[in-house]
């Protein structure tokens, strides 16, 4: 008995912590997106993973090189463009409008992947 009401109220207060937190950025933000959403790219042994990505708009794409070998992470269009990313280093571009967006790596421009926004 007293173990199911522990249990309750530890499910009870985060999930109400999390509605407050939903009511208040939706009063800020109305109708945007989520704008915290993020997906992952892991450049790892010569290989983007997913080589296609597919995300909601607004959505920031986090690049990370796992490789041991510099790449970097350039759109094919323009629309973004990596420094040079070392052993761990990250790359981020927020994608605000629908399309796809081809890139690859200028180091090895056989690494190629691609973002989808819907
Ligand atoms: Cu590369």
């Amino acid at each position: 008995m007293t173990k199911k009401s522990v249990c309750l109220a530890s499910v009870a207060l985060p999930v109400a912590i999390a509605l407050l937190l939903l009511a208040a950025s939706s009063s800020v933000t109305a109708n945007a997106e989520s704008s915290a959403a993020t997906a992952a790219v892991k450049i790892d042994n010569f290989v983007f993973g997913p080589q296609t990505l597919t995300v909601p708009v607004g959505t920031t794409v986090v690049w990370t090189n796992s490789d041991d070998i510099p790449h970097t992470s350039v759109s094919t269009e323009g629309v973004f463009k990596s420094k040079v990313l070392d052993t761990d280093e990250k790359f981020s571009y927020t994608f605000t409008k629908p399309g796809t967006y081809p890139y690859y790596c200028t180091i090895h421009p056989k690494m190629t992947g691609k973002v989808v926004v819907q």
